[in-house]
């Protein structure tokens, strides 16, 4: 909890949740700055940071920032460490993909002040796209990737995180996942250092800062000496250490994944040698080579791919583990999988069966499968039901989308979205879809979202005359990932002002002659809009603006002063407003009801109804 984050009960054990350890080890580090774009499952790292900033005002002072994508982020972390400050960027594995290109060059310049990326990583793709294993960029980058194995630990190592990269200069890469940074687990507070965010002087120093070709040469050099040298400290370093045990197979583990493995070998009754490591990338080669002097093999048990194994195998190490299908090489792992594992190396019986640990259902015995689905009242489905209408007119029209909440209008009977990729591709792929497709095209976007990635993409399409229709989806809020802010609300992090960013500004300013917005609740003038703008020759945008439902409805909802819809006795059950406009208000059993508790009133439903059946029924 946040008055656990900011309590100054120095040795106090307290219950946090994996990423508020992050942000309670970053304010323990003295954290200057810290920047980030929403993501599941980092978010509530700067949620929480954002939150504890103005209560820390005074004693503990930083600056905290949600910027408009990662790459931005992570630059904005950059500058607080060229000037000497500590930083730190969070962000999702995929964040990185976006942050990379700064990423890569600023490896090569190097951190003055602590500098920490975390990523945090999502196995299983429990709210992501993909799997990427992160630990990769550590390689490509040639920067250290560091991972913690409890919610505990990962307090402690978001501490050392900040001391390591000024030790070495180098940027440092955290990373988290989902069981990480959403568990809870007890950490040990340390000292909150009191501190003033003070500004400082300018130091010039272009031979390292500025990566032209000749500095860049030179700096490669360091960069290597750099990293040889952080292995040698990872060689000693406490955080890797070596469990003494029984037999000629012992097991290598990283993160998480040795905390699974502890478990699993106390399952099996077991006592080998495990080697516990923190530090991912770079390898600490003669650790590894200490520990396996008495060995024949080793088991590695790692996340998402076979990172350690390969190099390990590199090493010449006799290796177990998903290059040889000792562990699987999809998803992520958990203590019944990784039990498996060892005992089909060590030809043991273990204490579960291969069902029971990979399906890993004992809570889905107790909780029914919820499918995510678009809220009661959601503006976005009032969209998507008025681009189904002009669609179904057509005939035909190809409706590439995006990522948000708004993904969901992929559903029945909306089917409103034919193609996502990563944020910002929806306008992206429209440009291409354009020159090739007889048919129109719809393209759909968040509002967080086009500020993000989409903007350079309009671009793109106003220059290289594309023909298509832009549809920005703005309720106003980073809704997926917890109703962040961003440009476009004029709210900053810590809830202070900002100036408003008005996206119909940028989509004009980027050369668009078709502007328009509309309130999706008023579906007969959306739909109006929709067809001249798919009659426009040229990129149209329409800007679909109605708040967030459930920012919408929270306060109307305290205050009382929602007044439902009902269906009334009208209904002669013609099923139009269930079939196609599907707001999970709507209840059919037997005649079609609303249900009140969620109904938010928007009265979307009235307006799909042929009949006048469903209405606005006042309290007298
Ligand atoms: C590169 C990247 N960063 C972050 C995310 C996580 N994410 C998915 S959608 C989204 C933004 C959603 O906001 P918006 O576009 O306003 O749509 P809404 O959910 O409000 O409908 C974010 C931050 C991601 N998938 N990829």
């Amino acid at each position: 909890m946040l008055k656990d984050v900011i309590s100054d009960k120095e040795g106090e054990k307290v219950f946090l949740l994996g990423n508020e350890a992050i942000a309670r080890g970053a304010l323990e580090a003295g954290i200057d700055v810290c920047a980030a774009y929403p993501g599941t499952p980092s978010s509530e790292i700067l949620d929480t940071l954002s939150s504890a900033c103005p209560l820390l005002k005074g004693k503990l002072d930083f600056y905290v920032e949600y910027s408009t994508n990662e790459k931005v982020a992570l630059e904005v972390a950059i500058g607080a460490s060229l000037a000497g400050k500590r930083g730190m960027a969070c962000m999702k594995h995929v964040g990185v993909n976006v942050a990379s290109d700064a990423l890569l060059s600023f490896a090569y310049v190097g951190a003055r002040g602590g500098f920490v990326l975390v990523s945090a990583d999502d196995p299983t793709m429990h709210s992501s796209q993909n799997e990427q294993d992160n630990r990769w960029y550590g390689k490509i980058a040639k920067i250290p990737v560091i991972e913690a194995s409890s919610v505990g630990e990962l307090k402690e190592i978001t501490k050392q995180c900040f001391e390591i990269s000024e030790k070495f200069s180098l940027p440092i890469i955290l990373r988290s996942y989902t069981r990480l940074s959403h568990a809870s687990g007890i950490v040990t507070l340390g000292r909150l250092p009191e501190k003033k965010l003070e500004k400082v002087d300018w130091k010039r120093s272009p031979e390292t800062d500025v990566v032209l070709p000749a500095h860049a040469r030179r700096l490669k050099l360091s960069l290597n000496r750099k990293l040889a040298e952080i292995e040698d400290f990872f060689n000693k370093w406490e955080m890797n250490w070596v469990e003494d045990g029984k037999g000629k197979i012992g097991v290598i583990a990283c993160g998480l994944s040795y905390s699974y493995v502890k478990e699993a070998l106390e399952n099996l009754k077991i006592d080998i040698p495990i080697l516990k490591l923190s530090s991912a990338h770079p390898l600490p080669e003669k650790l590894v080579e200490k520990f396996i002097s008495n060995l024949d093999a080793v088991i590695v048990v790692e996340e998402v791919d076979p990172f350690l194994e390969l190099h390990l195998r590199a090493m010449g190490v006799k290796t177990f583990g998903k290059m040889n299908n000792y562990f699987p090489m999809n998803y992520e792992f958990n203590v019944g999988i990784v039990e498996l594992g060892i005992a089909k190396v060590l030809d043991l019986k273990p204490s579960i069966d291969v069902e029971t640990a990979i399906k890993n259902d004992e809570l889905k015995k107790i909780a029914p499968p919820r499918p995510p689905v678009l809220c009661a009242g959601c503006p976005h489905t009032a969209t998507f039901y008025a681009i189904r209408r002009v669609v179904n007119e057509l005939g035909n029209a190809c409706l590439p989308s995006d990522i948000g909440c708004y993904t969901l209008g992929i559903n029945k009977p909306l089917e409103a979205v034919d193609i996502t990729i990563c944020m910002g591709a929806s306008v992206g792929v429209a440009n291409g879809l354009s020159h090739v497709l007889k048919d129109k095209i719809i393209a759909t976007i968040g509002d967080s979202t086009f500020l993000h990635a989409g903007i350079p993409a309009l671009i793109n399409a106003v220059y290289n005359n594309a023909k298509f229709v832009l549809v920005i989806l703005d309720n106003v809020t980073t809704g997926m990932t917890g109703h962040q802010p961003h440009p476009g609300t004029g709210v900053r992090a810590c809830g202070e002002k900002g100036k408003r960013v008005l996206i119909e500004e940028i989509v004009k300013g980027c050369g668009v002659d078709f502007v328009e917005i509309v309130n999706p609740y008023n579906v007969r003038r959306t739909i109006e809009v929709l067809k001249r703008a798919v009659a426009h020759d040229g990129v149209a945008v329409v800007i679909s603006r109605q708040p967030c439902a459930i920012i919408w409805a929270r306060e109307r909802r305290r205050k009382g002063t929602i007044v439902p819809l009902r269906v009334t006795e009208d209904c002669d059950l013609c099923m139009e407003c269930v079939n196609t406009f599907a707001c999970p208000a709507l209840i059919y059993d037997g005649r079609v009801r609303i249900d009140e508790t969620v109904c938010v009133g928007c009265g979307v439903c009235s307006q799909v109804c042929g009949k006048g059946a469903i209405r606005r029924i006042l309290k007298s």
